[in-house]
Parts: C-alpha cells; structure tokens; sequence
C-alpha cells in the first residue's frame, strides 16, 4: 500500500494528535490488517475502534490488538446501536481527550488508509472538515454493483435538491475535521444511525458556516465480510434530508450569519 509519508510529515508537524475513528460491526476479518496498514500510513495517527458487541469476536480481537499498540484504543458498547450512534460515541470520546485532527473511516478497506495524510492535509490546508469523495471530478467507485452505484449517486442528487448542501458525495464516512468543528455541533440533537448520520453531520457543519473541502477518494467494494445496509437506512436517508431542510428553517443555504464559508 502506497502511502504519501512526506506529506504526512509536514502535516503532523502542523497538527498535533490526530485520531481516526472505525465503528466496527461483524468486522473480525479485517481489522487486524487495517489497524496495521492505518498505523503504517499515517504513523503517528491513533485508532479508535468503536465496537457494538460484535457477535463475530471483533472486541475481544481488537483488545488484542490494542494490548500490543498504544496507539490503538477500542470502545466497547453493550450491543448494536448503529452506526450513528458509535460515531457519537466516538466524538465525545475523542473530545474529551486532546486530538486535534479526528477522522472517520470504515473497517472493511472501502477506504484506503493511504489517503488518510491528504485529508488531513486538506484540514492543515485550512479546511475545517475533509470529505473524501468518490463523485468529485468524477466516478472512482470500484466492484460494487450497479444498482448500488445508482442508490449512491441518486442518494447525492436527492440530498443536494432536497437540502442544499453543496457536496458530491454526502453519504461518504471517509472525512477528517478540526476538533472544534465536532465540539461545534450539537452532537446529541443528532437523529441519524445510517448513511443519513453522514448527512446530518456534514449538514451541520455546513449551516454553521464551516469550511468544507472534498477531496477525491478512490472507493473500494469492502474486502471481507458482510455489508449491514438495508431498507431501513435507506428509508432513514429518504425522510431525514426534509427534517434538515425544516431544520434549517426551509432554506437551501446556510443562514446570513454563517454565509462565507465555502
Ligand atoms: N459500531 C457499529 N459499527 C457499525 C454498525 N453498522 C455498521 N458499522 C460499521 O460501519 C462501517 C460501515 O458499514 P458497512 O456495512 O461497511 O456499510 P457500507 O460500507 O455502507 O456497506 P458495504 O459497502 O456493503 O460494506 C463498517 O466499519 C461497519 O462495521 C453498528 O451498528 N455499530
Ligand atoms: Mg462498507
């Protein structure tokens, strides 16, 4: 795995302590492999594996793992509360610590670890929150289905007519914020557990007038294991898009105060 390690030097040297968070589910396959190629990559970023329970062992195995590497933290929850939920979990753990740089990423290698140090390098840019996007410039979506290339990219026409938010790729959980971005939102109004927590969250960031960048991401089918999307979180996304533009209070933009931002 090729990974840009002069970069990342120079953003490290900006940024102190950063953070990756990985809600995992069912995900004892990969996250041994991940752990390795993130710390590797972006080798002075720390994990936070944020693990519901996982019928499958994966919280034991990442105790494991996090035994042999400090730089490895895991949160254990009592059972599966969505993916919405984990990263809440996950913030406010990261809050209540010093990191000032915390991402987000899947455990199945959907997302490359190798593009870390440029979303984090899009933040010491000057960015406040990173959104690695596989629809910016273009299509870079490997192996998955047609159909689901159609609900993703319906699901981004349908966020941006229904809410305005200005960004390709809505749905996407690969992204790095400032720390104050996440101490700025109201993390417990959050309603969110699927692909729509992404929404909800970016939205956020939006209308408080953050300064949002994306930045290209080649998207990977997962390696192993078994996907947890389903009707019901694409039911989720379908309402939830109305209950921010409400929110909002109708507007498709982000209120005068906050204007500016890009
Ligand atoms: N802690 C926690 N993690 C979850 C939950 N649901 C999904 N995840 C994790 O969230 C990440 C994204 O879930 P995926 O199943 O990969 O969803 P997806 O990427 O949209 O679907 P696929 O492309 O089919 O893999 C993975 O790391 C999952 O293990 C949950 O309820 N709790
Ligand atoms: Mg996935």
């Amino acid at each position: 795995m090729a990974c840009g390690t002069g970069r990342y030097v120079v953003v490290c040297a900006i940024m102190n302590r950063a953070l990756v968070i990985v809600p995992t589910y069912n995900e004892r396959s990969n996250v041994a492999e991940l752990a390795s190629a993130v710390r590797q990559c972006a080798p002075t970023t720390e994990l936070l594996f944020v693990d519901d329970n996982s019928p499958d062992g994966t919280g034991a195995l990442l105790d494991e793992i996090a035994d042999g590497n400090k730089g490895v933290h895991v949160l254990h929850k009592p059972g599966k509360q969505g993916l919405g939920r984990a990263y809440i979990d996950g913030f406010q753990w990261a809050l209540a610590r010093d990191y000032e740089l915390i991402g987000e990423m899947d455990a199945d290698f959907s997302h490359n670890p190798a593009d870390i140090p440029r979303l984090q390098a899009a933040v010491a840019a000057g960015a406040d929150l990173a959104l690695g996007s596989r629809y910016k410039g273009g299509v870079r979506v490997i192996n998955w289905p047609l159909n689901r290339l159609v609900l993703s990219r319906a699901a981004t026409l349908y966020v941006r007519l229904s809410t305005g938010l200005p960004v390709t790729d809505p749905t996407g959980g690969f992204k790095c914020s400032r720390r104050a971005v996440l101490a700025d939102l109201a993390l417990d109004a959050i309603r969110s557990n699927g692909y729509s927590f992404q929404i909800e969250m970016t939205h956020q960031a939006w209308i408080r007038g953050f300064r949002i960048v994306e930045v290209p991401i080649v998207f990977d089918e997962r390696r192993s294991g078994a996907s947890k999307m389903n009707g019901a979180i694409v039911r989720e996304a379908l309402w939830m898009t109305w209950r921010l533009l409400w929110r909002n209070g109708g507007r498709r933009r982000p209120p005068a105060r906050c204007r500016g931002a890009s």
